[in-house]
């Protein structure tokens, strides 16, 4: 199995929930450039332009973050509930991310963003965040004591915010500062180039 991935980028929650799955993957770098770090052109691999993307061993190529960690966790056995509601609240949190989230995010990115465009951003942002501080509240991940791929993105979303400079709620940062320690992330950052 081979993940694309832009280090830092959206693909590091399937980078590091297949860490933490434990499942073999190989890991192939891409950069701005759309250059794999196998000097490959990505946009022949995935003609989206955009990771992650994870290529399975018959050759498939499965692409979308929600996709990518629904097939990491079906595989884990774990990361995701079978069945029941705490299921559907770690879905609905992931898609919440990937859309609401990550599409706010955008505007950063953007060369022709103006900064009232990023301010306006800004402020839903740190309202989202607050939801998810809401719904963390006490607990030590997002759906309790086991780690989801929920947590695997918001990780990268709080990273994001702080490069960004949003202001995060306590408990949200001192989440990301646990995660961060994580043997999984680590490992996955270190694969990254980013420790
Ligand atoms: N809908 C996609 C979006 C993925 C995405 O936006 N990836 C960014 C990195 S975080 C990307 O590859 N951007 C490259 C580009 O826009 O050219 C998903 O959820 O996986």
């Amino acid at each position: 199995m081979i993940l694309y991935a832009a280090p830092g980028g959206c693909s590091q929650a399937s980078h590091i929930a297949l860490v933490e799955a434990g499942i073999p993957y190989k890991l192939v770098k891409v950069g701005r450039d759309k250059k794999t770090d196998d000097g490959r052109d990505f946009n022949a691999i995935n003609p989206k332009g955009y990771t992650p993307a994870l290529e399975l061993d018959d050759g498939t190529l499965l692409t979308e973050s929600l996709v990518i960690l629904n097939y990491i966790a079906d595989l884990s056995g774990r990361l995701l509930a079978n069945t029941g509601n705490e299921r559907w609240k770690t879905l609905e949190l992931l898609e919440f991310m990937t859309t609401e989230i990550h599409g706010v995010f955008r505007v950063f990115f953007r060369a022709d963003s103006t900064n009232t465009d990023k301010e306006k951003s800004r402020n839903i942002l740190v309202r989202h965040f607050g939801l998810l501080n809401e719904h963390l509240g006490e607990k030590k991940f997002l759906l309790g004591e086991q780690l989801t791929i929920a947590d695997t993105y918001l990780f990268v979303m709080l990273s994001w915010a702080v490069m960004m400079g949003i202001t995060l709620p306590g408990p949200l940062t001192v989440y990301s500062a646990r995660m961060n320690k994580m043997p999984s992330v680590t490992c996955a950052l270190a694969a990254e180039g980013l420790v």
